[in-house]
């Protein structure tokens, strides 16, 4: 049996920064992944990655701090809030010096752009291509420091020791179509988001939530699932994403008027108000029958070729190719969509469950909490980094620290037990079949858990989640082949997005507020008296249970928050 001191799952740009970290920690590291790490989600991420660099002397850490904690609506724990933002330049720097191809000012500075709910231009890019830029530059220090990349491997199951301490993983290998238990003595879960669980999303189609539902069926409680971020341009219908750098290099939201609405909803901030609040301007526009064909449109023309070819190529692309306009002539049609999960596995600030000693998680599969009720946009790429390295360094530290410790092992007896499990799934013939369950899911979720929500919809959603978790119980997965059974892989993912599902509708009920992403058209205002608190989920049988923890509170009380 294979065994190694941290075993990171996911290799996109939490996963990576981790491995990286626990290397240089001393500690032998290895990536399972079920995508080749630069088929990783976080290549999609396009406008940027924030930080108080100093190009500005009126910017600091504490600005951007303060920014984040505004943005997330008071709910981000302030502690971690400020490790993001301190940590920030230093992360940004060690990037460039790794490789990281950032775009420059004319003094060859690191060039920053404008971005939502930043009170300065603070986001560094590298176009419009910087999660792809980073998680390339990534990838090139795992291969320089030789980090086993155990690829097209899917977790499909933690293994807990007799303790509940978290001691590896069971790990289905595509290509060899065999299952094994790959011992670890920390386990670091990077997998990503839940974006899947919508649709249409910006999310990739490997956005399943995995290590949120590995860490769910173990017991361990997820935060704040109720709050699901709606990007505010995505193409219609497809849901591919139209980077916030766009309205960051000047581009105005106009609706069927050819008005710039957001004049009536930011005044201040126009289309750079947090993401929460255009997306809701957005569809009340549309709601309100002042949309075009279900949609608004983004205006870069007055932007030019030029600036446009240099700072946006890749939106342009994607224009052209999926809504057929070239915004050098046209404007775009865009309309919110799922974009960001802020809730997580619930962790510490150094990514550490408080409930499965062993299990860490980083980046957006974690929830910290840094992103409290709406995330800004250029803050989850600097998550990945700053607390993927904190991660990966303190699960080094776990594993190091128990050498000579009694932890136990993991057994392959583990992967001949899911094994077993497996065999009587694939043995069924009788049953509906994945796609028909996640189609329904997906649709559900669009409509009943959107950018506006009430408590009738949310009820409907709950009471449609908790007849497609029956209907899954009889599931039939069509491929009873041994290698690369994608079949049997999207029905795991289903399985999980159904739980996660379940814990976001639940949550969503229960939470009688409106607050960043959570709007309530039936509790329209923020109530800090009752829900200034974190949501714990937990699976217990077929039921989700609901408990919350405090908010870390350092130096700012919740004001009325207005751009
Ligand atoms: O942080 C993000 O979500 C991001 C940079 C997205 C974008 O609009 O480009």
């Amino acid at each position: 049996m294979r065994s190694h001191d941290v075993v990171v799952v996911g290799a996109g740009l939490a996963g990576m920064r981790a491995a990286i970290a626990a290397h240089e920690a001393g500690a032998d590291v290895a990536l399972v992944t079920k995508v080749h790490p630069v088929r990783s989600h976080s290549g999609a991420a396009q406008g940027g990655i924030n930080a108080a660099l100093g190009n500005r002397s009126d910017d600091s850490p504490a600005s951007h701090t303060f920014d984040t904690v505004k943005g997330a609506d008071y709910i981000g724990d302030q502690d971690a809030i400020e490790i993001l933002c301190q940590n920030a330049p230093k992360e940004i720097i060690q990037l460039e010096h790794w490789g990281a191809v950032f775009s420059r000012q004319d003094d060859g500075k690191i060039a920053q752009r404008p971005f939502g709910g930043a009170g300065f231009p603070r986001t560094c890019f590298a176009a419009d291509l910087t999660g792809l830029v980073i998680l390339h530059t990534l990838y090139t220090v795992c291969v320089k420091y030789d980090i086993p990349t155990y690829e097209e491997h899917f977790v499909t199951e933690l293994v807990p020791d007799s303790n509940g301490s978290c001691v590896g993983v069971v790990s289905y290998d595509m290509v060899h179509g065999t299952i094994e238990t790959i011992g670890a003595k920390s386990v670091v879960l990077a997998t990503g988001g839940a974006g899947r669980v919508y649709r249409p999303s910006t999310n990739s189609h490997s956005s399943t939530g995995d290590g949120m539902g590995l860490a769910l069926a173990q017991g361990v409680p997820l935060k704040d699932m109720e709050f699901m971020q709606f990007h505010p341009t995505t193409l219609n219908p497809s849901g591919v994403l139209v980077t916030e750098g766009a309205r960051g290099e000047g581009g105005y939201l106009l609706n069927s008027d050819g008005e710039r609405f957001m004049s009536k909803y930011a005044p201040n901030r126009l289309e750079l108000a947090s993401r929460d609040v255009v997306s809701r301007s957005e569809a009340t526009e549309i709601l309100e029958g002042r949309g075009v064909n279900g949609s608004v449109m983004l205006d870069l023309r007055h932007l030019g070729r030029e600036r446009i070819m240099e700072r946006l190529p890749q939106i342009r692309e994607l224009a052209m190719a999926f809504a057929g306009v070239d915004p050098i002539d046209e404007p775009i049609p865009i309309r919110p969509g799922a974009h960001y999960h802020m809730g997580g596995v619930h962790v510490d600030s150094w990514g550490a469950s408080p409930h499965m000693p062993g299990l860490f998680a980083a980046g957006e599969c974690a929830c910290v909490s840094v992103h409290g009720a709406n995330r800004l946009g250029g803050n989850s790429l600097l998550e990945a980094v700053v607390f993927g390295a904190r991660t990966g360094d303190a699960a080094a530290r776990h594993a190091l620290e128990s050498v000579n410790g009694a932890q136990s092992e993991a057994s392959p007896a583990a992967a001949r037990d899911y094994e077993r499990r497996l065999q009587e799934l694939l043995g069924r013939t009788k049953g509906p079949k994945q796609h028909e369950i996640r189609d329904v899911l997906a649709d559900t979720m669009q409509e009943k858990v959107g950018v506006f929500r009430d408590g009738s919809d949310l009820a409907d959603a709950q009471a449609v989640v908790h007849d497609l978790r029956d209907r899954f119980k009889s599931v039939v997965v069509d491929d009873k082949g041994k290698t690369f059974n994608q079949s049997l892989i999207h029905t795991i993912e289903t399985g999980w997005l159904l739980d996660l599902a379940l814990s976001m509708v639940t949550g969503a009920v229960e939470r009688t507020e409106s607050r960043g992403a959570h709007s309530r058209t039936d509790y329209p205002e923020r109530d800090d008296e009752n829900w200034m608190k974190h949501t714990l989920s937990y699976l217990e049988g077929d039921q989700i249970r609901l408990d919350y923890s405090e908010v870390t509170v350092t130096e700012y009380q919740p004001q009325v928050r207005t751009y």
